[in-house]
């Protein structure tokens, strides 16, 4: 029987109050983009009537603003897993209107199907393509797209009819065994495909097709400042050095970057340097220097779980199929961000700190030490396991009101024992094989802002030893003292003295 087209209202009428509703896409990449849009409609009305409705949302990574953000608008939203990066989320978050459980990327998939969150009632699925065999070719970002189609009770298919046919090839759809049957995941190099180009549901449980035509809505990202291009300097002449002293091969190492503009910096700035090879990536997004890279011969592939492109590199990249096809693989998130490859491949990981403390312990997630602003992400996934974790961040934030390196940091993500390196505008902080005293010497010496280098030279001074050398009543002294005056810089040590 043919699968029946239905409206997204009707979709969302399969949604109700409590349910949990798993997504397909990773970032805005591949997530679905109008069912959402009725179902905060829908719950707009049930709040005006008195009526509960908030459902549990479980995604590959943050979404697009049809879905956290129409929902938190909405506050539709009682759980959310594993990661966002909308503003209007973020305030139901820190207001405790919606549960965060902010979780490695790599993660999630698997805690679903071990029951950890219960049945999954709902998975909301976008295609380019899909046939009355439940085969559906995915989009453009896979995230958790295998466990969910398997997992939920229901299945919406979002048709995206804005994504060419072309596309099939580009996905790799692979679901590893869970404990105690797991074996390796047979991935040996970024390129190795492991599963299949289609996603196949069962047709039975796919509740109706949802025609959509629109782009993910990636913007194009602005020209780096100052900051941004010093630290992505000091990255690539991080990388050069590690090369000329052979302790990363001739041939290089498949590397992994963060999101935003520093990641898309620092590897413009690789893409300029003749001495640095042809390279692979292994990451979770592909951002449009990736395909730059490709188009100048120095990027050879990239694994990844979306492509994160700008609407208009989208346009590009879709238009010219024939060149990125063999180019590109698209993972779900538990191999995209997999512990067991990262180690394995040996990757060079680059991701984004809020705050890094003398130490080299790293905040990625909680702005002075209480709001949260996105999340882990596959930060984790990828620095405790990379053959070499670079953190980077600028040294100093808000014109100076601000030092992002602290003596203690607010919150932990990323432990001393996970950071090879920081890098700041100001320079570079290899931190391998030091002791935290020689760190801390290190970071200050080489990463801090002028404004602050005494303040925390004094405040290494203040310790009365220790391994790592605290005086804890002043240890947070930098984000009071923020609190209090707004400026960082009138820390007074004198009181702790
Ligand atoms: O605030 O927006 O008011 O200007 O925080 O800072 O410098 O624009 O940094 O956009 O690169 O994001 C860590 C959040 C950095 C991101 C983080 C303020 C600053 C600004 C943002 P405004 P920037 P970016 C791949 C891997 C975790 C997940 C991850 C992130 C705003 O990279 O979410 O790595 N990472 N995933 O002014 C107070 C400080 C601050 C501060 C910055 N120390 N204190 N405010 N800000 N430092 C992606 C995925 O997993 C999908």
């Amino acid at each position: 029987m043919a699968i029946p087209f239905i409206s997204a209202q009707e979709a969302a009428e399969h949604i109700k109050h409590g349910d949990n509703v798993g997504f397909s896409g990773f970032t805005a990449s591949g997530t679905p983009k109008v069912v959402t849009e009725a179902l905060a409609e829908k719950a707009v009305k049930e709040h005006e009537q008195g009526h509960e409705f908030k459902i549990n949302i479980f995604t590959g990574a943050s979404t697009n603003d049809h879905v956290d953000g129409a929902l938190a608008r909405a506050n539709a939203i009682n759980m959310r897993t594993p990661y966002q990066s909308s503003a209007d989320l973020r305030k139901r978050l820190n207001a405790h209107d919606a549960h965060y459980f902010d979780l490695h990327l790599s993660e999630l998939a698997q805690k679903l199907r071990y029951g950890v969150f219960g049945k999954l009632n709902v998975a909301i699925i976008e295609a380019a393509d899909i046939d009355d065999n439940g085969e559906i070719i995915l989009g453009t970002g896979m995230g958790i797209a295998p466990t969910i189609a398997m997992l939920a009770e229901k299945v919406i298919v979002e048709l995206n009819e804005a994504l060419p046919k072309s596309i099939r090839g580009l996905h790799d759809v692979y679901l590893p065994a869970d404990p105690p049957y797991r074996r390796e995941i047979p991935v040996y190099k970024a390129s190795d495909r492991i599963g299949s180009p289609v996603l196949k549901v069962d047709p039975a449980k796919i509740v109706g097709i949802v025609k959509t035509n629109a782009k993910d809505g990636v913007k194009s990202f602005t020209e780096p400042d100052e900051t941004t291009m010093l630290i992505g300097q000091n990255v690539c002449n991080f990388l050069l050095n590690e090369l000329r002293a052979g302790r990363l091969p001739k041939s290089f190492l498949p590397m992994q970057s963060g999101v935003g503009n520093v990641a898309n910096a620092v590897l413009h700035g690789l893409g300029e340097v003749d001495e640095i090879p042809q390279f692979d990536m292994y990451t979770e997004v592909i951002q449009d220097s990736v395909a730059e890279l490709m188009k100048k011969g120095k990027c050879r592939f990239a694994s990844t779980c979306s492509m994160t492109f700008s609407d208009a590199m989208m346009d590009e990249v879709l238009a010219n199929m024939d060149f990125f096809h063999d180019k590109i693989l698209i993972r779900p998130g538990e191999i995209s961000n997999n512990p067991e490859i990262v180690r394995r491949l040996g990757l060079i990981t680059m991701n984004t700190a809020l705050e890094a403390d003398i130490f080299g312990n790293i905040n990625s997630t909680h702005v002075l030490g209480t709001k949260m602003m996105n999340g882990i992400g596959g930060s984790g996934d990828f620095t405790r396991n990379g053959y070499l974790s670079i953190f980077s961040c600028p040294s100093i934030t808000k014109g100076g009101l601000i030092s992002n390196i602290v003596p203690m940091v607010s919150h932990l993500d990323h432990s001393e024992h996970s950071v090879d390196a920081l890098i700041t505008d100001q320079g570079i902080a290899d931190l391998r094989a030091k002791d935290p005293v020689q760190r801390a010497e290190t970071i200050i010496e080489n990463c801090v802002h002028p404004d602050y280098k005494q303040l925390l030279w004094d405040y290494l001074k203040l310790g009365k030893g220790g391994q790592t050398p605290h005086t804890l009543n002043a240890a947070l002294a930098f984000h009071t003292e923020f609190a209090a005056s707004g400026d960082m810089r009138n820390t007074d040590w004198s009181k702790f003295a």
